[in-house]
Order: C-alpha cells, then structure tokens, then sequence
C-alpha cells in the first residue's frame, strides 16, 4: 500500500463544519429569504396554499429537486400548509446548500 492517509474524526468533523455559513453569510441569506426564520442551526418557513392538492404538488415539485440536490427538507404537511426546516445533517447547522433549496422553494411557491 503507498501513503494513503484516513483522516480521523475530527478532521472530518472540522471539514464539515467549516461549510456552516458564518454570521455575516448568515445575514446576506437573511436578505435573501426575508420570509424565512434563519438561524444558525436552520431554516425555517411554513408555506400556505388555497387547499390540500396545491400543497401536495408543491411538495412533490421540491421532492424533485431535492433529489437532484441530494439535500432534503425536513418538512410536515396539515392540509393547506407546509412547514419546512433546512438544515445540513452532515454538518450540523446552515450552508449553502440550504439557502439554494429555500429559494428553490421560493421561487416554486410564487409560480403556485
Ligand atoms: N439532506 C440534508 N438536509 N442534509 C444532509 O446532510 C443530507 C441530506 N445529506 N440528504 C445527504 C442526504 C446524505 O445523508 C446522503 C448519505 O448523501
């Protein structure tokens, strides 16, 4: 075998972390999303449609992107309203990755 290096778990867990989005990125996304709750550890919106189908079609429209993203919303449906929480598993608080999901979702909502 030649010098392949593991790196431990920390080093994995320092790489992560380092995708979580600091306090001033925290604030463009703030601007970004105004009708989203930002904080460090998530995302957070609750979307309102006419009726229960316009919230299922909205989802399954988001479930394809999400795919496509390998990024996925944790997310409960009531009838006419979805609420959505993002956040990065893997890293344990907000990226980029979860700010580009919030505008799909954005952009999807207002073509409802
Ligand atoms: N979605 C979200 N929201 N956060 C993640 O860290 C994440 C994910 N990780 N979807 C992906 C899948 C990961 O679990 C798989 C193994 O790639």
């Amino acid at each position: 075998m030649s010098g392949v290096q593991i790196p431990s778990v920390t080093q994995i867990k320092t790489e992560l972390m380092q995708n979580l989005l600091d306090a001033a990125q925290l604030k463009d996304a703030q601007n970004l999303l105004p009708d989203w709750e930002i904080s460090e550890e998530s995302l957070f919106r609750i979307f309102v449609f006419k009726n229960f189908v316009d919230a299922f079609d909205f989802m399954t429209s988001v479930s394809l992107i999400a795919e496509n993203m390998n990024h996925h919303p944790d997310w409960s449906n009531v009838y006419n309203k979805v609420q959505v929480r993002l956040s990065t598993h893997d890293s344990g608080g907000v990226t980029s990755l979860d700010v580009d999901l919030a505008q799909s979702m954005d952009s999807l909502f207002i073509k409802e």
